[in-house]
């Protein structure tokens, strides 16, 4: 919502884009919540012994080779002393809620883009806030001591290479590219950490003899495109060069709220993009109702291994009423564009079409079934507002108890 100025804002000075990502996120939160987790290796996502995903996991974890996205039965075997626990969706939106409060006091270009990472144009403020360093070491600081959380911090001259650089200080990273060395900064890089570097494009360089990030800089744009395509092409042909790619796209159009994932590596796994989908639904709705808006008009976005990118977009009789149903709807346009065969790059949900919510109650000729659900879900947004109640979890989110189990062994 915030994000319509971002790329107006200071167009014509060196920009100083700040990054910011909570680190281990949903692991984090587990860790703060139940202080006997800490130290411990945390693994959250679905089941041992089911057919789902690791969400994420402590860093802890991640030393036995777990990460995100991986099945969990081979997290399980990685790591079999782990504590696994399921994803409490609402407990970890409400932190990063408070997270992001906290990152808007610090620049009004403030561009949320994911449940726990922003962007802050921070062009500008030095006489106000004081060196970016300085500002970033209290942000950390700030969010440190009211939420217990740590982030990492990527500053750069755009976007794509901020997102690099918190990436490259993580945990507890603070990690600035200046202005010059943006070059040198990617070639410390590996080629796989390229943001949007899907596998299949990585395997067709390997056939290349092309390993690194400067063997990749020594392909001219035309060979680079007739190799991988146009827009692939180009994309790495920019990236390479530390200029700005597209990872997130903004909302300007409409009043719009959206979230969108670009996987590390392509997926074309059902149940790991639903489950990204559920998550995303539960997100925009959150920032929604929060925002106190009403949406007749869910939209889905989908981008390909191959760049190509639809845009589905299904316009109801009725304000959307819950997470649940948004996400039912974003499985419904999921099922008419996609299938197996084609692995994705990104997802994204999206809700369009905005109307404040008082203006939307006066809109409203008559109450129908769905009304009584939204207001149901607004009210325990209000909840989670007020007393931050973790308890209010919607039951779809919990696949089972929550209290931290050792896995079956
Ligand atoms: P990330 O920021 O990618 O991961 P992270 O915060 O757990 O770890 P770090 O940033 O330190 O590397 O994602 C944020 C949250 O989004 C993460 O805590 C869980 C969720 N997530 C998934 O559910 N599935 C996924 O595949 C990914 C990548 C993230
Ligand atoms: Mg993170």
């Amino acid at each position: 919502m915030t994000s319509t100025y971002f790329s107006e804002y200071h167009q014509y000075m060196a920009r100083i884009i700040f990054h910011i990502d909570i680190d281990a996120f949903y692991a984090a939160v587990e860790q703060i919540d139940n202080p006997s987790l800490k130290g411990k290796p945390v693994i959250v996502g679905a089941k041992p012994g089911g057919r789902g995903v690791v969400s994420t996991c402590s860093y802890e974890a991640r030393k036995y080779g777990v990460k995100s996205a991986m099945p969990i039965s081979q997290a399980y075997r990685l790591c079999p002393n782990g504590i696994y626990l399921p994803v409490r969706m609402s407990r970890y939106l409400q932190v990063s809620k408070t997270v992001m409060h906290i990152l808007k006091d610090y620049s009004p270009a403030f561009q949320q883009v994911s449940v726990d990472e922003a962007f802050l144009d921070m062009t500008g403020t030095e006489r106000l806030f004081g060196p970016p360093k300085e500002v970033a070491q209290k942000i950390k600081k700030r969010i440190h001591r009211e939420t217990g959380l740590t982030i990492s911090i990527g500053i750069a001259s755009n976007r794509y290479l901020a997102k690099l650089a918190s990436e490259y200080g993580k945990p507890d990273g603070l990690f600035i590219v200046e202005k010059g060395s943006e070059v040198d900064f990617i070639d410390k890089l590996e080629l796989k950490s390229l943001w949007g570097l899907g596998k299949k494009t990585l395997e067709r360089l390997n056939e290349l003899n092309i390993t690194t990030i400067e063997q990749l800089r020594a392909y001219p744009l035309p060979l680079l495109s007739a190799v991988l395509g146009d827009a692939a092409g180009k994309y790495l042909y920019n990236a390479v060069r530390g200029i700005e790619v597209e990872i997130h796209e903004q909302e300007t159009k409409s009043r719009s709220i959206s979230s969108e994932r670009t996987f590390q590596k392509d997926r074309r796994d059902l149940p790991g993009i639903k489950r990204t989908i559920m998550e995303l639904s539960h997100e925009v709705m959150f920032r929604l109702l929060n925002d106190k808006y009403r949406s007749k008009t869910v939209t889905l976005k989908l981008r390909y291994a191959d760049f190509t990118t639809v845009n589905i977009q299904k316009s109801l009789k009725h304000w959307v009423s819950s997470a649940e149903e948004f996400y039912g709807i974003n499985l419904e346009l999921l099922r008419k564009k996609w299938n197996k065969s084609r692995a994705l790059r990104l997802i994204g949900v999206g809700l369009a079409n905005l109307v404040p919510r008082e203006s939307a109650e006066q809109q409203e000729l008559f109450t129908d079934a769905y009304d009584k659900k939204r207001k149901v879900e607004e009210t325990v947004t209000e909840i989670r507002k007020k007393i931050g109640n973790t308890k209010l979890t919607k039951a779809s989110l919990l696949k089972y108890r929550k209290k931290p189990t050792q896995p079956p062994g």
